[in-house]
């Protein structure tokens, strides 16, 4: 009887243990697995950053002014359209159909990026 018992005991602890140490990871890996998350694109010094980014059919890109005069985010086909953004400002796109889409900065054309979806 009490042998039974202390080896459940171990078990137990054996058990917490081992459940204790995969949670964090697993609760932190769920939100970019999700369909409707959000990838950032960084305004700064003039370009785009990353340049090109592969994103799920369903991700939101937010696109944030880091620098300390006004961009726009304006697609080649005009898919989506931003107005001037001030610094630390931000832009949102919801993209829901695959495919490359290339866009720029309307006050400076040769700042030019693009996002895959996929
Ligand atoms: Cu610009």
């Amino acid at each position: 009887m009490m042998k039974t018992r202390a080896r459940m005991s171990g078990v137990a602890i054996l058990l917490a243990v081992l459940t204790a140490g995969p949670m964090p990871n697993i609760l932190a890996a769920t939100p970019p697995a999700n369909s409707s998350s959000e990838v950032a694109v960084k305004i700064d010094n003039f370009s785009f950053s990353p340049a090109t980014i592969t994103v799920p059919a369903g991700t939101t890109v937010r696109w944030t002014n880091r620098d300390d005069i006004p961009h726009t985010v304006v697609s080649d086909d005009k898919v989506f359209k931003s107005k001037a953004l001030d610094t630390d400002e931000a832009f949102t796109y919801t993209f829901t159909k695959p495919g490359t889409y290339g866009y720029f900065c309307s006050i400076h054309p040769k700042m030019i990026a693009k996002v895959v979806v996929q």
